[in-house]
């Protein structure tokens, strides 16, 4: 067995770190020490995860900002980054779709995360190592009614994730997909925008939780230089695709 490394030296960037999934990754890696510089839109939930972590800088950025994810990175030299900000809209059929909701899933998940690679990858992989994680989804491997744009920002992602393999693999950066099914966040309140109806969609089954996540992370990138994780599928013991979810009632 690998014992984990330690990430004592490292500055980790987490975006999305507001919330859900990013705020546990950035405590995880706070937690093995890494320096975390915490990104979102929500200044006060950053300055509230940052007075927990030993080392935490708050930067409040919009991932859509190209000219403003540039400017402001440029101040660190990342070894890890971890682009998860990302959100879905709606949950109905594409015809009846808002093309607003679309802009803004496209400009977040997929034009996000390439913001996050434009302003960080050139730095990693001038240093010849590092990390890169970004957040797909099982949405990213099986289509599910309404899931529509979503699930093509999802495929998007996965297929950023392959195209970073070949153009900037074997330079000692590692590239990590990490593709969760339902986990319980605030994800499915931004999505249906409506607590009650949120808390239908994890009803009568085990959602996975942030910190679930966050140590698959976790795992990936404390492992031995040599290695590369690069697919990490992690599905709720209750859901067995997309589409079928095992519920007690
Ligand atoms: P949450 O809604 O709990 O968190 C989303 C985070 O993204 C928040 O910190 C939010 O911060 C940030 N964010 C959204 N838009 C922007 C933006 N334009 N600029 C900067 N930050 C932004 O959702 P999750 O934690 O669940 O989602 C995290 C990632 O995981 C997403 O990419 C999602 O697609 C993915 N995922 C989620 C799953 C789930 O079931 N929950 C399953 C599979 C993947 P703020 O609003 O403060 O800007
Ligand atoms: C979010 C999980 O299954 O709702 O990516 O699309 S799912």
């Amino acid at each position: 067995m690998h014992a984990p490394t330690s990430l004592q030296g490292k500055t980790a960037l987490v975006t999305g770190a507001s919330a859900g999934i990013g705020a546990a990754t950035a405590r995880a890696l706070s937690q093995l020490g890494a320096r975390v510089v915490l990104v979102a839109r929500r200044m006060e939930r950053l300055q509230a995860l940052a007075a927990e972590c030993p080392a935490a800088e708050v930067c409040a950025l919009d991932v859509r900002d190209a000219g403003a994810m540039q400017q402001t990175l440029a101040a660190w030299d990342f070894d890890i980054v971890v682009a998860n900000a990302g959100l879905g809209l709606g949950m109905g059929p594409l015809q009846d779709g808002r093309p607003e909701d679309w802009d803004r899933m496209i400009d977040t998940n997929v034009k996000g995360v390439l913001h996050t690679l434009h302003a960080t990858l050139p730095g990693l992989l001038a240093r010849g190592a590092g990390d890169v994680v970004v957040l797909g989804s099982v949405a990213g491997r099986q289509v599910y009614p309404g899931g529509n744009v979503y699930n093509a920002t999802k495929h998007a992602v996965r297929a950023l994730y392959e195209a970073l393999r070949l153009d900037a693999g074997g330079r000692g950066v590692r590239f990590t997909t990490v593709d969760p099914g339902m986990v319980e966040t605030e994800f499915s309140i931004v999505r249906l925008g409506d607590a009650q109806a949120a808390d239908q969609v994890y009803a009568d089954m085990t959602p996975l939780r942030p910190e679930d996540v966050a140590d698959a992370i976790a795992y990936a990138v404390t492992r031995p230089a040599h290695m590369n994780v690069g697919e990490i599928v992690l599905w709720p013991t209750d859901q067995a695709s997309t589409r079928d979810v095992q519920r007690r009632s």
